[in-house]
């Protein structure tokens, strides 16, 4: 995570700039997404008169495809086809996602960066809002035409699924009475909830972004191309997801999070406090509720076939494909199919057969307060990967999966001694500076939230939400190398206790550990210090950068004629802030976990020098392999029935404790 933004501005005295050049094509960006709900403004004159004049279809011939996507959106807009305008989105909606993909594959069909933003601009005024920022997100993450363009955070741009409903009523009167306006936005629920107690990590607008951004990186529709270990990703990025929720729960005196099961009811409710834009607000549900089946999405009949035909597989250790095939999974590249195969994904072997247990599940559950339709709610907070973290029930699902894939970790062999010990490294000690926790508060813009208008000023309306961050912290490895060697550093952090305060042995403790970090570093014989900082984690990104910086710095450039550059800024990554779980008063106790292996784990000759984006962890190296060759986990995504296998000088572990500090 180590590069920021950087922001780069050269005046190029005199030289009249390409309407395509980086500034330009940012600040285009920031326009389309800018008050989504209203027409695009007057004075963005390229725009505005893109959206009034141009017709897609008269520019078919620039398009690669001849026009046919185009086109086919196009007819279907005409015959008015299309879900309308101020109506709400979910992409688990089949139609709904359909149309979005309509627009993006429009998009891809675009030579240039000005074909493109006629086309967004038209289809901005036409479509559905939802469907739009959808499709925008989901091309400028992948696009070559937009490399290098930043996404504003979503929180700034669809404010309302990430605030509650309190605020947005209170943002709304600051509209009305032309007040500027911040409002202090509480985690839902009350101390007579338990699970109130994690709601700031469920709530936290960081998980939030990462889990929407994790899902456009790698969506589960997605079959333009390859994504190097897509499914071993799902699987990976939502462990540590559900290992992080755990951590949390520990620290708050809860117990870990239990897993979903069809026939019990669902042991807690939850009542969102959130409000739609258009379409009202987000349905709740009371504790204790028993599975219904859900006309139209699933029957709870089915969602058990498809679970017992992959618990099957597993066992067997292979799964068949479309076609009869049997495809081995008994091996450390299963893992990737047996994810392709839960969430599904278009790659996974077998759809028919092995359905698509987890996308269904999400639609369960966010239509548990009307499964049959009857009273016309709009979808559940599970129904949208922005949201969905917020309901207790997403983690008792996600339990339920991993516990599927840990099925499939432990019918492969353990690693032998040999696998695991690389002679060149002998971790000596590992020096960890203070480990603390604390909130803090953070202002975020409302101003996307609320209907504008070109003659009425914006008031200043901001959101301020508590959120854990902790103090910035080294750890300084010493090892003790024979040769000079390219080496592979894995850090884990573990919580030693569960909840009845017994310690319980690694072979368990193994499957809770979080990732830290991981990186590649040069060995020299003798002595080697090895240090790290949080901020340098490759699975976290920092803070994001505000609507309004990027709507500046675009501005800026573009009218100075200079020119802006960010780096390494990825919409993909846990939010650094959240690196560590919140201590305790006494002290929370982990284990700090080291392991030292061969350089040849790494995929790209250049690892040590170059951390491609930096936030791999979780989120891999943007159109590029995976960097690790070694199951993602490693070494503790299996079984270990021997600890004293563990017990390898190149393997070190220590006992750390977080603290968490009040009123900071
Ligand atoms: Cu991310 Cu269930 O996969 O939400």
């Amino acid at each position: 995570m180590r590069a920021i933004a950087v922001l780069v501005a050269v005046a190029l005295l005199g030289a009249a700039l390409a309407d395509t050049d980086f500034a330009h094509k940012q600040q285009t960006i920031n326009r389309l997404l800018l008050r989504i709900n209203d027409p695009i403004r007057s004075s963005y004159t390229d725009l505005k008169e893109a959206a009034n004049t141009w017709n897609p279809r008269d520019h078919i011939d620039h398009c690669k495809d001849g026009g046919v996507a185009v086109t086919k959106i196009m007819d279907e807009l005409e015959e008015e086809r299309l879900f309308p305008r101020h109506h709400w989105f979910s992409l688990f909606n089949e139609r709904q996602r359909e149309e979005a993909l309509m627009l993006i594959d429009s998009f891809y069909q675009c030579r240039t960066f000005e074909h493109f933003m006629k086309n967004a601009a038209y289809f901005r005024e036409r479509v559905n809002e939802g469907e739009f920022v959808y499709a925008l997100y989901v091309f400028v993450t992948h696009s070559e035409l937009t490399e290098g363009v930043v996404l504003p955070p979503l929180y700034e741009v669809t404010p309302h699924m990430f605030t509650n409903s309190e605020i947005i009523n209170q943002a709304y009167t600051a509209k009305m009475t032309q007040t500027p306006g911040n409002f202090r936005m509480s985690f839902t629920g009350t101390k007579k909830n338990k699970e109130q107690r994690v709601a700031y990590f469920g709530e936290d607008i960081g998980i939030n972004s990462h889990h929407v951004h994790w899902h456009m990186d790698f969506p589960f529709w997605w079959d333009y191309d390859r994504i190097d270990r897509k499914g071993e990703l799902f699987f990976w990025a939502h462990h540590q997801l559900t290992a992080r929720f755990d951590a949390e729960r520990l620290s708050n005196h809860l117990p870990l999070v239990g897993e979903l099961y069809w026939d019990k009811p669902i042991k807690d409710g939850f009542a969102p406090h959130t409000t739609y834009k258009y379409g009202g607000d987000f349905p709740s549900r009371p504790d204790n509720k028993e599975f219904e089946d859900v006309e139209g999405a699933a029957r709870i009949r089915d969602l058990k076939v498809m679970e017992s035909r992959i618990r099957d597989a597993i066992a067997h250790g292979y799964v068949v494909d479309a076609t009869g095939n049997v495809i081995d999974i008994s091996n450390e590249r299963g893992i990737d199919i047996i994810g392709d195969i839960i969430e599904s994904s278009m790659y996974s072997p077998n759809k028919q057969y092995y359905g698509a247990l987890h996308n269904t599940a999400h639609i369960v559950l966010g239509r548990q307060a009307d499964p049959r339709g009857k009273y016309g709610m709009p979808p559940g907070v599970m129904e949208h990967f922005e949201t969905a973290t917020r309901d207790p029930a997403f983690f008792r699902l996600h339990k339920y999966m991993d516990n599927i894939f840990k099925e499939h970790k432990d019918n492969l062999p353990p690693y032998t001694r040999e696998e695991l010990s690389y002679g060149n490294a002998k971790i000596l000690d590992v020096d960890i500076s203070e480990l603390s926790t604390y909130f803090e508060h953070f202002e975020f813009s409302l101003t996307n939230a609320l209907d504008g208008s070109e003659s009425v000023s914006d008031v200043p309306v901001t959101a301020t939400v508590p959120r854990l961050n902790h103090k910035p912290f080294t750890f300084n490895i010493k090892v003790e190398a024979a040769s000079a060697e390219k080496a592979t550093v894995r850090v884990f952090l573990c919580p030693t206790h569960d909840s009845n305060t017994v310690e319980t042995d690694f072979d368990v403790i193994r499957w809770r550990c979080m990732e830290m970090d991981k990186f590649w570093t040069q060995l020299n014989p003798g002595k080697n210090e090895i240090k790290r900082k949080s901020l340098e984690s490759s699975v976290a990104i920092p803070d994001r950068i505000p609507f309004a910086k990027l709507i500046q710095d675009a501005d800026q450039a573009v009218s100075s004629g200079g020119s802006l550059a960010y780096e390494n800024v990825r919409g993909c990554g846990h939010p650094e802030r959240l690196l560590l779980p919140k201590g305790t008063k006494n002290g929370m106790e982990f284990y700090f976990f080291v392991a030292i292996t061969s350089g040849d784990d790494a995929v790209h000759a250049d690892l040590v020098d170059n951390e491609h984006g930096s936030t791999h962890g979780y989120c891999g190296i943007h159109g590029d392999r995976y960097p690790d060759k070694k199951p993602m986990g490693f070494p503790l995504d299996r079984h270990i029935p021997d600890p004293r296998d563990f017990e390898v000088e190149n393997f070190f572990r220590k006992t750390v404790k977080v603290y968490h500090k009040e009123g900071h």
